[in-house]
């Protein structure tokens, strides 16, 4: 028995392709929904959920738009996907093209892209540009590129990509068996705001349709502290921040991110790199997941609200979107645990008084 799996064969209904379109796969969507009480207790909501999205196949959501923006690229013609990247999409853009057989470029900010990252990009054949200079100006330079060039630029401006990444609202609803009250996600370039929203609207418009109630959960769109042009609500010329995932201080999807938070009766809200940081540590010690720490902003973010606003979530289902496995970035999660102990010999006393 064979079940066709991934994005564009589960969700083709909802899709843009049609019968020329290959069915591209690696496995990616159909990502867990795990439940984290302990955070929920310390939010003071009534459940929580994580949505990893690290289970994707090369460990980023960054899989759901990229499988039908490459489809679609192929369709066209092309024979090279290029994009900028601060890590995640170069990783996914790398492995797709290798699995179509196509050429990929990829271009990353100088000093800031984490190591599982850029380890994909290399393994998976993709030639990496590094350029002096960061994402906002990596995406503008490969922008001119593809108007130039008939090489296909599959960043979140391509909108096949917020087409994919919005099944991931469609999974939040099925596997809950309703729509949540709050979705809590971290927001960079903003193109999976954009993408979650566009799901979750094409979902009660279908439901309207229906003669059900239209029901939309509220967005809390996270950012880090020193990448928040969303927060200052103009773009940020030099962003910094440990969560390199989302050092990004000029989104490209501007517009739609603030429609969803309009929309949705959502807001932005900001964390440090410590409160970044300290989250991450919380989600793997206290619900068993470890993500990035991009990934680890809406948890940051919501324990700051629910700390400002004792009581703002009682009663509520919240889900919080974590985007990017853990593994993505060792060297963060390890730089300031204490260095391994000296080895001891292997013999019982050793271990059990090591042990004690
Ligand atoms: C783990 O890979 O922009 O707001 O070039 O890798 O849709 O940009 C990554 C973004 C959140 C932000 N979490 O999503 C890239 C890139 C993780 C990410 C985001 C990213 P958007």
């Amino acid at each position: 028995m064979s079940r066709q799996q991934g994005v564009l064969a589960r969700w083709a209904e909802f899709l843009p392709v049609t019968a020329k379109t290959p069915r591209l796969t690696l496995g990616e969507g159909d990502t867990p929904l795990v439940s984290a009480p302990a955070l929920a207790r310390a939010i003071g909501c009534d459940e929580l959920w994580l949505k990893c999205e690290g289970m994707n196949p090369t460990g980023s959501f960054k899989d759901r738009g990229m499988v039908v923006a490459m489809a679609k690229a192929i369709e066209a013609g092309a024979r090279v996907a290029v994009c900028a990247s601060t890590g995640n999409t170069s990783a996914s853009a790398a492995a797709y093209c290798a699995a179509a057989g196509i050429g990929c470029r990829v271009v990353v900010p100088e000093g800031k892209v984490a190591l599982g990252k850029l380890a994909q990009a290399i393994v998976h054949g993709a030639r990496i540009v590094v350029l002096r200079g960061n994402f906002d100006a990596a995406l503008q330079a490969v922008r001119v590129l593809a108007e130039r060039t008939p090489i296909a630029l599959v960043n979140s401006v391509n909108p096949f990509r917020l087409e994919g990444q919005k099944t991931a609202a469609f999974e939040v609803i099925e596997a809950l068996g309703r729509v949540p009250h709050g979705l809590a996600l971290p927001v960079g370039n903003a193109g999976n705001i954009s993408a979650y929203w566009k799901g979750f609207t094409e979902h009660a418009a279908r439901e309207e349709q229906a003669g059900r109630a239209r029901t939309t959960p509220v967005i809390y769109g996270v950012q880090a502290a020193g990448a928040a042009p969303f927060l200052s609500g103009a773009p940020v010329a030099h962003p910094e921040t440990i969560a390199t995932a989302i050092r990004i201080g000029n989104p490209a999807s501007w517009d739609l991110a603030i429609r969803a938070q309009r929309e949705s009766g959502g807001l932005f809200a900001s964390a440090t790199d410590a409160e970044i940081l300290s989250a991450q540590r919380r989600l793997a010690s206290e619900a068993g997941v470890f993500c990035e720490p991009a990934s680890a902003a809406p948890i940051a973010g919501l324990l700051k609200l629910a700390a400002q606003t004792p009581g703002r979530f009682r009663g509520q289902t919240l889900v919080a979107v974590l985007t990017g496995h853990g593994l993505k970035d060792p060297q963060t999660a390890i730089a300031d645990a204490p260095p391994l102990p000296e080895p001891i010999e292997n013999d019982f006393a050793a271990l059990e008084k090591a042990l004690a």
